[in-house]
């Protein structure tokens, strides 16, 4: 297992939080979702045999929100 921290921008409320996590659960190969709505990040575990550093920031891209570094 890998763990990558995302900043996300664009969460505003515990909404959004809830989107992000939803999002980066529906990628194949996600283990464990946590996200700061006070830090703006979004931390996966994930499998790289399933999925990659591109395929979650566009899961996060995808459902409105601003991946990045
Ligand atoms: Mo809150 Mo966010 O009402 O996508 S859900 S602003």
């Amino acid at each position: 297992m890998e763990t990558l921290t995302i900043n996300v921008g664009g969460m505003t409320c515990d909404g959004c939080a809830s989107k992000v996590v939803h999002a980066l659960e529906g990628v194949d190969g996600v283990a464990m979702v946590q996200v700061s709505l006070e830090k703006g990040t979004a931390t996966v575990t994930y499998d790289g045999r399933s999925t990659n550093v591109d395929d979650l920031f566009a899961a996060v891209d995808d459902a409105g929100f601003d991946a990045g570094y």
